[in-house]
C-alpha cells in the first residue's frame, strides 16, 4: 500500500502564500514487487526522493549504530578533534568539503568498507572492535536495501537484467561512504513558537530564527539512504520550486536519487536538492547517510534500454572517479553534471 504523509509545501523566496498539502511518497517493500517497482520509478521521476517502510534493516542494528555515533559526539571536543580534520574522511566540524562551504554541524565521514573501518575505528571509540562490527552490520543492512531498491528500479524500467544498477554498488571495489551528521540544538532568539512553526522554511524572512545546518546540494552518488532521529530539519526541493520540510521518522529510511543515477537514467530521474535547516529544538538532530557509489573506474552511462529511438544521450559517459574529482573541485550547491553534458 502506498500512502502519503501530508506536509505543507513551501515556496522559495518571499512568497508567503499558504502552501498546498503534499505527501512524501512512501514505498512499502513488503508490497507486491510489480507495485513497489512501479511506485519507486514514479517517485524517482517526480521527486527523486521517497520513504521506504518494511525495509528489512533490523531495529536493533539501527539502534546500536545510533548509540555508537551518539557516544562519539558526546566526547570532549579535544578528543573528537583527534579523529579529524575530515580530508575528506574523519571528523569534521563546521567546514564542509575543501572550498569554503560551512554548516552549523559536526560530522564523521567514513569509507564504507570493513578494512578502512577497522583501521579508523580506534579514533572513534574506546572499544574499536565493537564500533567496527556495529558499523559494518549497519552498512550491510543499508547496502542490501540499496541493492533491493536498485533492482526494483530496473524492473520498473523494464530492463531485463535487473542487477544492471545494483551490481555497480555490490562490486567489492565500490566507493560508497558513510556519514553521520550531528546538528546542535538551536533556540531562536525571542522565541515565538507560532511564528517559528509557520515560517521556519522561509530563510529569507528572518535569518536569525533559523540556521543552515547543511546547505542546499544534491548528492553525487547513485543513491543515498538516510535515517535520522526524531528531530526535524531536512527539506527537499521539488521540481515546481517548493522547499518541503520532511517530517523525521526514526523507524524508516529516506532515499535520495543522486547525480550519478540521473546520468544513468539519462535525466529520466533527477537528483533531489536538499538541505538541513536547524529548527527551534532543544534536542540535537542526528542523521546517518549511506552514499551508494560504484568503483572509481566504473563507467556511468545510461544503458540503451533507458532511451527510446528519439532520445539522445544528455551526458557523455564518464568514470565515477573523474566525476568525483570535479565534485570536490566545486562548491556544495553547484550543479556538477552540467560539466558532462553533450553539446
Ligand atoms: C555531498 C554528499 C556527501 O555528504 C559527500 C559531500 C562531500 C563532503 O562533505 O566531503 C562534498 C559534497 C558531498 C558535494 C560537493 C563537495 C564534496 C563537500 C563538497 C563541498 C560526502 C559527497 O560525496 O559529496
Amino acid at each position: 500500500m502506498v500512502v502519503a504523509t501530508p506536509t505543507p509545501l513551501l515556496r522559495r523566496g518571499n512568497n508567503k502564500k499558504k502552501p498546498a498539502a503534499f505527501g512524501v511518497p512512501i514505498i512499502d517493500l513488503s508490497d507486491d514487487k510489480s507495485i513497489a517497482s512501479e511506485m519507486i520509478v514514479k517517485a524517482c521521476e517526480d521527486y527523486g526522493f521517497f520513504k521506504v517502510v518494511n525495509h528489512g534493516v533490523p531495529k536493533k542494528v539501527i539502534a546500536r549504530m545510533e548509540r555508537e555515533a551518539a557516544d562519539f559526539f558526546s566526547r570532549p571536543v579535544s578528543e573528537k578533534g583527534r579523529a579529524g580534520p575530515a580530508a575528506p574522511f574523519g571528523y569534521g566540524s563546521k567546514n564542509i568539503g575543501f572550498n569554503g562551504d560551512k554548516g552549523d554541524l559536526e560530522y564523521v565521514l567514513l569509507e564504507a568498507n570493513p578494512l578502512s573501518l577497522t583501521q579508523r575505528a580506534k579514533s572513534f571509540s574506546n572499544d574499536p572492535s565493537t564500533f567496527s562490527s556495529v558499523t559494518n552490520d549497519y552498512l550491510s543492512g543499508v547496502r542490501k536495501l540499496s541493492c533491493d531498491i536498485l533492482e526494483l528500479v530496473a524492473e520498473g524500467l523494464w530492463i531485463e537484467d535487473n542487477s544492471i544498477f545494483s551490481k555497480l554498488i555490490s562490486n567489492s571495489h565500490n566507493d560508497s561512504c558513510f556519514r553521520v551528521n550531528h546538528y546542535p540544538p538551536f533556540i531562536a532568539p525571542n522565541n515565538d513558537e507560532d511564528e517559528l512553526n509557520n515560517n521556519h522554511w522561509d530563510l529569507s524572512s528572518n535569518p536569525s530564527k533559523s540556521k543552515v545546518g547543511f546547505g542546499e546540494h544534491t548528492d553525487p552518488q547513485i543513491l543515498t539512504i538516510l535515517r535520522s532521529n526524531d528531530v526535524s530539519g531536512l527539506q527537499i526541493y521539488t521540481h515546481d520550486g517548493f522547499w518541503i520540510p520532511v517530517p523525521p521518522d526514526p523507524n524508516e529510511f529516506f532515499v535520495f536519487v543522486g547525480d550519478s543515477f540521473q546520468a544513468l537514467t539519462n535525466g529520466r530521474f533527477t537528483s533531489v536538492r536538499h538541505r538541513v535547516v536547524s529548527i527551534n529544538s532543544w534536542k540535537s538532530r542526528m542523521s546517518m547517510m549511506y552514499f551508494a557509489a560504484p568503483p572509481l573506474d566504473a563507467w556511468i552511462s545510461a544503458p540503451p534500454q533507458i532511451n527510446n529511438v528519439i532520445t539522445s544521450n544528455i551526458y557523455r559517459p564518464f568514470k565515477w572517479g573523474d566525476f568525483k574529482q570535479i565534485v570536490y573541485s566545486l562548491r556544495l550547491a553547484d550543479s556538477r553534471l552540467d560539466y558532462f553534458k553533450n553539446h
